[in-house]
């Protein structure tokens, strides 16, 4: 018995959702087939599909997991549950006029014409504002509609901007801000929800070991309180003695953010050898 997760083909999402799989310690072996993979070293077959479709197959069970957008997942509807967010493939699906457009809120856009791949979420989104539009639904290139006259708005995918920057369109309003998400079927067996746990489980430790660095130092017994009170860590820190008396080596872990703010202060307390490494997995 496998567990069958859909991740695009090709595009945006491929190479994030085989990377988390490879960081999760699951290595697929494709040899030359485009349209799945089996895993190695966990009872898992990877399907590869597009991302338009993998909504529909998780509803349906061909695959039990799935990998694909938020934006995608809200816009098709199906049955199916979310199980995490990955944190990848962040975008947002936003209203966008034309530069010189006079554009005061998303009531000017009243009985004009928007152009988008997203009608279901776009609806949604003008019914709670109360706002009556034509959506003209188009599948791709939805940037070039208001230049052409096809269009007085658009709905679409930005992350950097540029595209909209390109087309003489300026961003006016988010309808959602998006990631990849891992869905599921809504009726896996016993032995699956297991296996999707043990999966989801590993994703959780590489993502907490993402947020913190492992921290070495050396410092003068007398500053270790003082040095500990700045570091949590984990639990307690793990300290050495060093062959120099009245030194010790101390190790903890240590939110990245958060270290940039203490070297200093680290420094001042004095600490030296300072050394700040990445943690592969982390398991609270
Ligand atoms: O072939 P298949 O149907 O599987 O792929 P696709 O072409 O439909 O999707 P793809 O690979 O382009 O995107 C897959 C998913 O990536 C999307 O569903 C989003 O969840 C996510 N994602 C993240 C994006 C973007 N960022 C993004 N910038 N998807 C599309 N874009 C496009 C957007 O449509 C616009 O054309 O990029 C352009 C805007 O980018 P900026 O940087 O110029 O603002
Ligand atoms: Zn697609």
């Amino acid at each position: 018995m496998k567990l069958k997760i859909a991740i695009q083909k090709s595009g945006r999402l491929h190479e994030d959702s085989v990377k988390l799989l490879r960081e999760c310690g699951i290595r697929l072996d494709n040899g030359h087939n485009q349209l799945r993979a089996e895993a190695v070293n966990f009872p898992l077959e990877a399907l590869f599909l597009r991302d338009d479709d993998i909504p529909q197959y998780v509803e349906d069970g061909v695959a039990d997991i799935g990998i694909a957008g938020a934006n995608v997942v809200l816009e098709k509807g199906k049955q199916v549950a979310i199980a995490d967010r990955l944190g990848f493939g962040r975008c947002r699906l936003s209203l966008a006029v034309p530069r010189n457009d006079a554009y005061g809120s998303v009531r000017d856009l009243a009985h004009k014409k928007i152009a988008t791949s997203y009608p279901r979420l776009l609806r949604r989104y003008l019914d709670e504002q109360g706002v009556e539009a034509e959506i003209h639904e188009i599948s791709g290139s939805v940037e070039i509609a208001p230049g052409i006259g096809l269009a007085d708005a658009i709905c679409d995918l930005v992350s950097s901007g540029s595209t909209l920057l390109t087309n003489g369109l300026k961003e006016t309003e988010t309808i959602l801000h998006s990631e990849a998400l891992m869905i599921r079927n809504m009726q896996l067996t016993e032995s699956k929800t297991g296996l999707l746990g043990q999966l989801l489980f590993r994703i959780r430790a590489v993502r907490e070991a993402k947020r913190y660095k492992y921290i070495l130092l050396n410092a003068p017994n007398s500053q270790l309180e003082a040095i500990h009170r700045l570091l949590p860590g984990m639990k307690s820190p793990t300290i050495l003695p060093l062959a120099e008396p009245g030194w010790s080596s101390l190790h903890s872990v240590v939110q990245e953010d958060a270290f940039w703010s203490i070297t200093e202060q680290l420094k001042d307390l004095g600490a030296q050898g300072i050394l700040v490494v990445p943690i592969e997995k982390m398991i609270a």
